[in-house]
């Protein structure tokens, strides 16, 4: 390890080893920014997260002394670059419990991460008549692969159902997860209600019934310790912005067997062994699903990303995290009016938390907010079925990370209360 990382560290835990907050806004050069006139107040998490200088720096860096292709040179940039960007294969697989580096392929993003999976083992496993299963909390991109690939093979999709506070309601699940199921999947963390599945169990159960599952880890990774073996899923997906890390980087991991039988999704350059202008075959995995140039610069800041994340341990994030969201939820639940989504126990949820006020629409809290330097979320959050199910238009969406206090929750709080007199609430 880079010994000014592990300086870092120490400073970054503080001496009661819990997270010292000042210390690390202090790292993120956007923070320090004011908004509209006021102090930036990031409560945008769950879209992207902010990130550290030295992720910026090390994509500065990475352009000023190691720029070249990865792969295919023989020259000592070449072979820098290379060696980099394959250590982040190694890093990625430490970080989510230890797998197989060979099982874990870079992609744009978790979208990405999913299609690939719905294009390539979908199209060779699923048939009329087969059953695909998702939750009701679904994310877009958990969703739509899924429903273009039930109607392009005639398959059926069916969902978990969801309880009044927002959990997966499994009372009915040996119903829905049947012999006919090929495929489940779910959300480790709802981008909207913030829940945490228990994935383990779900993918227990597919696995008795012959299905696979595919878990979309997209808000989990950045916000909790992820040991995939522990999940029980067989594909999991997640994506590097939300975690510190820049936009246009993702992971997806599959177990080695099945991504040895699957075909690659997108075709090219450096996927493939041999080609003649009659045949071609394919590089062994992971290389086979990362076809033409990746982003380069992107995947070696994502190391950084990674590092700091694991120097302030991923165990005292999610344990920030808990105190923070159950301070949030009692001072929004303080407000008259104001109904929060999702599981009122922050054990049991992340950090996004979407709420909706009686007399306001999401859009003009946050277009208020905004006007005080507070950065929220309002709209569909991608989830538009969920929306339906919980028979809103739009929610407002608070949502936290590393470098969140209860100071930016106090300035939430304080700007929702001159919102409501602004609107005559
Ligand atoms: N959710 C949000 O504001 P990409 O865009 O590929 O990095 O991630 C897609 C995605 C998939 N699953 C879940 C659970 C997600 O939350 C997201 C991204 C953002 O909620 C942007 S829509």
């Amino acid at each position: 390890m880079n010994p000014d990382i592990r300086n870092d560290a120490t400073a970054l835990k503080g001496r009661s080893g819990q997270m010292d907050i000042d210390r690390i806004k202090a790292d993120f050069p956007i923070l320090k920014q004011p908004v509209n006139g006021h102090r930036l107040v990031y409560l945008d998490n769950a879209a992207t997260s902010q990130k550290p200088k030295q992720v910026i720096d090390a994509i500065v860096k990475y352009y000023n002394e190691s720029n070249a292709n990865i792969h295919r040179g023989l020259h000592t940039l070449a072979e820098k670059a290379t060696s980099a960007y394959e250590n982040v294969r190694v890093h990625a697989a430490r970080f989510i419990g230890g797998v197989d580096n060979s099982e874990v392929i870079f992609t744009s993003g978790t979208t990405e991460s999913i299609n690939t999976i719905a294009r390539t083992w979908g199209e060779k496993n699923i048939r009329s008549g087969d059953e695909i299963v998702i939750t009701e909390m679904e994310h877009h991109a958990n969703l739509v692969p899924w429903l273009v690939l039930s109607q392009n093979t005639g398959a059926t999709l069916r969902r978990i159902s969801l309880t009044p506070d927002g959990q997966l309601d499994l009372t009915n699940i040996n119903d829905i997860i049947t012999a006919r199921t090929r495929l489940v999947a779910v959300a480790h963390m709802s981008n909207v209600l913030g829940t945490i599945n228990p994935v383990a169990d779900i993918a227990e159960l597919a696995h008795r019934r012959g299905a696979i599952v595919l878990v979309d880890g997209a808000q989990a990774a950045p916000h909790m310790p992820v040991d995939i073996k522990q999940t029980g899923a067989d594909f999991y997906a997640f994506s590097a912005h939300k975690m510190l890390g820049p936009t246009g980087v993702g992971v997806l991991w599959g177990r080695k067997t099945l991504l040895e039988d699957i075909p690659p999704f997108t075709t090219g350059g450096e996927m493939i062994r041999e080609v003649r202008f009659d045949r071609v075959t394919w590089n062994d995995v992971p290389h086979k699903f990362e076809a033409g140039t990746p982003n380069i610069a992107g995947v070696i800041a994502f190391d950084r990303a990674l590092s700091y994340l694991e120097e302030l341990g991923m165990e005292n994030i999610r344990s920030h995290e808990i105190e923070l969201s159950g301070y949030a939820i009692n001072r929004l639940l303080e407000l008259d009016g104001i109904e929060i989504q999702g599981p009122l126990d922050p054990h049991l949820r992340g950090g996004a938390i979407s709420f909706t006020d009686a007399k306001i629409h999401p859009h003009d809290i946050s277009t208020f907010l905004d006007s005080r330097g507070i950065a929220i979320r309002a709209g569909h959050h991608c989830a538009q079925p969920l929306m339906r199910t919980m028979g809103k238009v739009a929610t407002a969406r608070a949502s936290l990370y590393i470098y969140n206090d209860r100071m930016d929750i106090d300035a939430l709080i304080d700007a929702l209360k001159e919102t409501r007199r602004y609107f005559g609430v």
